[in-house]
């Protein structure tokens, strides 16, 4: 049925013609009737806001496979291997740091002590034993499909409802992609996946010396000819941006209802975020590098616009690239190797996230949580950022990994839903801030050890 929706549904949007079978225009909008016999509200506001999107999302595959094996195969042998631990031993190190603010934070602030649950008897609940919640998130990563579920990155927003918690027969809202549990299936694009193949594509190319050159220079040209195409299309951003969020604040829940109830769940996530991202980070970034992270940051501000606009740190990789070349001068090889590992896999904001929100939903619940099950939140939460793909709101839907990891209930997701199109675009910068500042720290560490090798720099062209 969803894919008839869809299908239906874009045809009719594309086409409005014979395969649209009812169609009343309003002010600001449609609504439409779709062969399956869904009606849709089609909001004009947000036809700018999503040709931004679709203009980014088209760019994001070849972006990611052209850099990744360009930039792998013009590494020398050991550089790469230096870089690639470098690059991943940094990743877990911030988003293990992120987690850890993100526990402070919610200790400290105990937003959900504000929406505690009417009839919940207080002091210690008993959660499961870890036994039971080890089988019940197998049984739930199993739901999810993670092991091989194809993530359809429906990147402009649009939500589904999808229901992952079947036992409980509660539908919980996924708004922004829609899972397809069956593994292998020929819908939807898995990027972690695209990542792995580019990356072991360009180690092998590497290896292959002259043979492997006409690919090489191939994925070169390709890479070369999108960044030419990101910068035709900043210019139709500003338009593009004013009309996705003026969309996306038209369709709001009332914002009185959501202050009243996540008002310091929110704080705490935005505090959280605001400590780790310009505070933490950038700290990182002075202490390793000795250069001005505030100088820095302002080479990227243009990427940091565009994530928290599209609240997809994939779509924003073209313009992260861009500001983070001609900015910042980052090394073209370095950036081409660090940046689509990283949007695909280093997501501190939503690290930090999910552990602030799986301990809301436990002060919500009265659970108290021992230090095991912070811990057992700490891994979680790093493997369900780490999991999470780089689309709107992705992280609300591997947060179930880390709430079933401690028993916690599923169903209670919906609680932060209503705020969760907001923070996830706070998030989203913060995720795409921390691949900027990593990408700048290992181009550092880089040039550092080369020229303690008496080299001129890390990478070596095959045909050099
Ligand atoms: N929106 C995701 C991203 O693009 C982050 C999240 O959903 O947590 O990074």
């Amino acid at each position: 049925a969803s894919a008839c929706r869809e299908q239906m549904c874009y045809s009719a949007e594309a086409t409005w013609g014979a395969d649209m079978l009812r169609h009343q225009s309003h002010v600001g909008g449609a609504t439409l009737q779709c062969g399956c016999g869904e009606i849709h509200e089609i909001n004009y506001l947000l036809f700018p806001g999503e040709l931004l999107m679709r203009l980014l999302t088209m760019l994001i595959l070849p972006l990611i496979i052209s850099s990744l094996v360009s930039g792998l195969a013009t590494l020398d042998r050991k550089a790469s291997g230096r870089l690639g631990v470098i690059t991943v031993a940094y990743y877990l190190l911030t988003t293990l740091v992120a987690v850890a603010v993100g526990i402070a934070i919610a200790t400290a602030v105990h937003p959900g002590g504000a929406a505690q649950k009417a009839g919940r008897p207080a002091g210690v609940q008993p959660l499961p034993s870890s036994a039971h919640a080890l089988l019940d998130l197998i049984r739930k990563l199993k739901q999810l499909g993670l092991e091989g579920a194809q993530m359809e990155g429906n990147v402009t927003g649009v939500s589904d409802v999808k229901s992952i918690a079947k036992e409980q027969e509660s539908t919980t809202l996924m708004a922004g992609i829609t899972y397809k549990a069956e593994p292998g299936s020929s819908k939807g694009t898995n990027v972690l996946g695209i990542v792995i193949f580019s990356s072991t594509m360009g180690i092998m190319l590497g290896r292959m010396g002259q043979h492997g050159l006409p690919l090489v220079n191939f994925c070169q040209s390709l890479n070369e000819a999108i960044m030419k195409i990101v910068t035709i299309t900043v210019w139709y951003f500003p338009f593009g941006i004013v009309f996705l969020i003026a969309g996306k604040i038209l369709e709001m829940d009332d914002p009185k209802v959501m202050g009243k109830r996540l008002g310091l769940y929110s704080v705490a996530v935005v505090g959280g975020l605001i400590v780790h991202g310009m505070v933490i980070l950038p700290l990182m970034f002075f202490v390793i590098t000795k250069k001005n992270p505030i100088a820095f940051i302002r080479g990227i501000l243009q990427a940091l616009l565009i994530a928290l606009a599209t609240s997809s740190s994939s779509a924003t990789l073209p313009i992260t690239f861009k500001c983070l070349l001609e900015n910042n001068g980052i090394d073209r090889q370095i950036a081409r190797v660090v940046l689509p590992i990283g949007t695909t896999i280093n997501m501190d904001g939503t690290a930090l996230y999910e552990a602030v929100a799986a301990l809301f939903i436990a002060q919500v619940n009265n659970y108290q949580l021992d230090l095991g099950q912070l811990l057992t939140i700490s891994v979680t939460a790093t493997a369900a950022s780490i999991g999470a793909a780089g689309i709107p709101q992705a992280g609300l839907v591997t947060m179930v990994i880390v709430l079933t990891s401690v028993g916690l209930p599923t169903e209670d997701i919906t609680l932060i839903v209503a705020v969760d199109w907001a923070l996830d675009r706070c998030r989203t910068m913060i995720n795409v801030l921390g691949d900027a500042l990593a990408a700048g720290v290992v181009a550092h560490l880089c040039q550092q050890n080369s020229q303690k090798e008496g080299k001129n720099q890390v990478c070596y062209f095959l045909n050099d």
